[in-house]
């Protein structure tokens, strides 16, 4: 049986909830492709989260590892390209911790390529009629951090593939954010189903446009 492994993060920044576990929890035990999903909550802590992700990295040993964030104020599911090699973080951690211009690994390169299908993702979940696109920084926070680290480890495992996907709010979150945009939960749950089937299904990605002109 095939394994895939998708994380959450749980709430940070004041916020009561963090959809990227709701949308992943509402995953687990799914079977998608041929595979078993399982998913798991990280903690939104520097110093903890990566150990938590290696854990149950080792744990399961699945083929496929998408971690999810959320990413207030972003208008669609966004689909990150690259993870760098800093921590600089705007506003505490879990733990009170807040890095400023730390390298996550001393001797580790730049950056690490996503190295989940993005441009054939973005393009299954928009023909779904669901807003996607490709975003071309993960921030400087928990979630970079992660995503970083997850590339460096998979760039020693052979054969397993992993990446990133950032989140928006869910209405009731928007509500207390005048203006912000949102996607419902269900909405979401939908989203990552299809990042998961096209994940499994797609060894080369598409060849569409993804940039941005800023
Ligand atoms: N989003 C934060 C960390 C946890 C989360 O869900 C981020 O984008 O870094």
């Amino acid at each position: 049986m095939r394994r895939v492994l998708v994380t959450g993060f749980e709430p940070f920044g004041g916020e009561p909830i963090n959809p990227s576990w709701l949308a992943v929890q509402a995953l687990d035990g799914e079977t998608i492709a041929d595979a078993t999903v399982s998913a798991r909550c990280l903690p939104c802590v520097f110093e903890h989260a990566f150990a938590t992700l290696e854990r149950e990295i080792d744990a399961l040993e699945p083929e496929l590892v998408v971690c999810v964030g959320q990413a207030g104020g972003r208008d669609a599911i966004t689909l990150e390209r690259v993870a760098i090699n800093v921590d600089d973080a705007s506003i505490p951690d879990n733990a009170g911790a807040q890095p400023i211009d730390a390298p996550i690994a001393e001797e580790g390169p730049v950056g690490y390529w996503s190295s989940l299908p993005i441009k054939a993702i973005v393009a299954a979940i928009r023909e779904a009629g669901l807003p996607a696109k490709v975003s071309q920084t993960a921030g400087t926070f928990v979630c970079n951090h992660v995503f970083y680290a997850l590339m460096r480890a998979l760039s020693r495992r052979d054969g397993v593939r992993g990446g990133f996907v950032h989140v928006p709010y869910v209405p009731e979150q928007a509500a207390r954010h005048e203006g912000a945009p949102s996607l419902p939960l269900e909405d979401q749950v939908r989203a990552l189903r299809i990042a998961l089937e096209v994940s499994l299904g797609v060894q080369r990605d598409a060849h569409l446009a993804g940039g941005a002109t800023h």
